[in-house]
């Protein structure tokens, strides 16, 4: 079922693309999360998603988003590094499958011991094939990612596509955090060529040059974290809202 967030965004996306603020509650805890969260709502980003290190607890995920959603209106939404990262604090879960994980745990089998908890938990999930495309950082690693190469545009086709006829209702091609590029604007194209469920795309993207190319092929969410980490909402985070503002304009 389609819950009250996801429903919200597919209204939002109607109107063009959308940019998601990823914070790391290890790396900026509770006050420090909301700063970021106010900062980046003020500057147009759409929801906040919360996740990124390992070894994150119910806890300090929980005090994130408790504090996030008190300082911004926008969708709080987990975006898991496992079980550990669920707390009924935030709006919603991306329930996603890494699906070119050699590690079942990560397809499926953490999925089928995590639900149970979503549930009780009153998260809404959202479902989602997560794609994890070369270089792949720290999550290609301990996700231990088969990983997509940059060039390999039709094998991205093919796992987005079956994402999709598994009946999942997001597909994200992610780089990894703090990739020294985006993932390559071709292979957007083409697996946004194949896809009817809206394309997620994160990893390495730090100026409006980039999201601008990863817009004009079809990406319908830019996900950024690292920019905000070390700079906080500055000219580069600007830069990149300022694309998505003109692409939903235009
Ligand atoms: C990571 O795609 C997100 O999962 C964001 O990547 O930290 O490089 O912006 P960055």
């Amino acid at each position: 079922m389609v819950g009250a967030v996801e429903r919200q965004l597919q209204v939002l996306l109607t109107g063009g693309p959308l940019h998601f603020t990823l914070i790391d509650p290890e790396k900026s805890p509770g006050p420090r999360a909301a700063a970021i969260a106010r900062a980046a709502a003020g500057a147009g980003s759409h929801a906040i998603l919360l996740g990124g290190s390992t070894g994150i607890s119910p806890e300090g995920m929980g005090a994130a988003a408790r504090e996030i959603r008190a300082a911004v209106p926008l969708p709080t939404i987990i975006f898991p590094e496992g079980p550990g990262s669920l707390t009924g604090e935030a709006h919603a879960v991306l329930f996603m499958s890494m699906l070119n994980s050699r590690n079942l745990g990560l397809v499926i089998r953490t999925h089928a011991r995590a639900a149970p908890v979503v549930r009780q938990l009153g998260l809404e999930a959202i479902p989602m094939g997560y794609l994890v495309i070369a270089p792949g950082m720290r999550v290609g690693e301990v996700g231990e990612a088969d990983l997509v190469g940059r060039e390999e545009v039709e094998r991205a086709q093919g796992f987005a596509l079956a994402a999709e006829m598994l009946g999942m209702r997001f597909v994200y091609l992610e780089a990894g955090s703090g990739a020294p590029a985006p993932v390559p604007a071709p292979m957007v194209r083409a697996v946004r060529s194949v896809l009817s469920i809206p394309l997620v795309v994160g990893g390495g993207i730090r100026s409006g040059a980039e999201a601008a190319q990863l817009l004009s092929a079809g990406a319908q969410i830019l996900v950024t974290g690292t920019i905000t980490e070390e700079e906080g909402v500055g000219s580069g985070f600007r830069s990149i809202l300022a694309e998505v503002q003109r692409a939903r304009r235009g």
